[in-house]
């Protein structure tokens, strides 16, 4: 039986790998740098199947490039890179990766807030320098954690919060049918914005969701707030958010995710000694990255043999 011809936009994990080159014949970029975007589309021109490592701007002007693409699988939960109505449209299903990746999330996410209100990474940064000397930052038992998008990482974040005794409050565009039971509050975005101590964006973007974290609403926070980002950069304005934490508007920003990104050395925000920031490392764990890998192949795989995806975003697709 002939190989399924498939195109990789990076390299993938070395177990995802092998199952692909069992059925496929592939083609997978290798660097230096992101696959340039002539070289992609040309690439695709006979592709059946496409895996998306990176965030790829997946469009009506690449599905119309690769007539014969039958799927398209990528390594993330987020999938704002993607027009999904037209892959609709045009007959491919897509399939993210949720679920083998929410633990490592909510991990960094939480390991962001609490790093960043007990200064662990500056007090790190004093010994280095030879000055052995108290950092001060503040309890987070007791107060009230604000999370903005709970979903299922959000939720996570939410469990590891109170079992360091903080109040959970929450907002969505859609109440969770079960948030009491897991303890956590539904709350207008204003009175969370205007009560929380401690807010945590987890929200996918969209056009709803782009700029949502602007003047406005950093304006409405506690002077004393934390504020964290660990879903996409342009759900902030970075400009009011540089200009909230050089005002002390708001007490400390921790970020995952930035807009742009990455962002440059030279920027403003990394003038300020009230922000941490990392380079979007939330799923980023050997563990975690070879599941959203291996998951990732298993939706190729299956799109490619005419198989429903095990996780398909665009469910209602009919296949070509
Ligand atoms: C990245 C993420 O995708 O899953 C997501 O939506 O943002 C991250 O897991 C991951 O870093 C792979 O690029």
């Amino acid at each position: 039986m002939s190989k399924y011809k498939v195109v990789l936009t990076g390299t993938t994990w070395p177990e995802a790998y092998e199952k692909l080159l069992e059925q496929c014949e592939v083609k997978v970029w290798e660097g230096p740098g992101p696959l340039p975007r002539d070289q992609l589309l040309d690439w695709l021109a006979d592709a059946e199947g496409l895996f998306n490592v990176g965030h790829v701007k997946v469009d009506e002007e690449l599905l119309d490039a690769a007539p014969n693409l039958r799927v398209i699988a990528q390594s993330s939960v987020g999938y704002d890179n993607i027009d999904v109505e037209a892959c609709t449209r045009k007959g491919v299903p897509f399939g993210n990766t949720p679920g083998v990746l929410v633990e490592a999330t909510a991990d960094l996410t939480f390991g962001l807030l609490l790093s960043a209100a007990r200064r662990i990474h500056e007090g790190w940064e004093l010994v280095k320098a030879g000055q052995w000397r108290t950092v001060y930052g503040t309890d987070l038992y007791g107060k009230t954690l604000g999370v903005v998008g709970l979903g299922d990482i959000g939720s996570a974040v939410a469990r590891r919060a109170k079992a360091c005794g903080m109040n959970i409050i929450y907002h969505n565009r859609t109440r969770r049918p079960n948030d009491e039971q897991e303890g956590a509050t539904y709350v207008s975005f204003d009175e969370l914005l205007t009560t929380s101590d401690c807010i945590v964006c987890l929200v996918p973007l969209s056009n709803h969701s782009r700029g949502m974290f602007s003047k406005e609403q950093f304006n409405k926070m506690k002077p004393t707030a934390y504020f964290v980002n660990a879903s996409r950069g342009p759900v902030v304005d970075t400009q009011a958010l540089y200009d909230a934490l050089q005002q002390n508007k708001i007490a400390y920003a921790a970020l995952d995710v930035t807009d742009p990104e990455p962002i440059p050395a030279d920027h403003p925000l990394l003038s300020l000694s009230n922000i941490l920031i990392t380079p979007h490392i939330g799923s980023a764990t050997y563990e975690t990255r070879n599941s959203m890998a291996n998951l990732a192949a298993e939706n190729l795989l299956a799109g490619l043999s005419g198989k429903p995806l095990p996780t398909c975003v665009n469910q209602s697709v009919n296949y070509k």
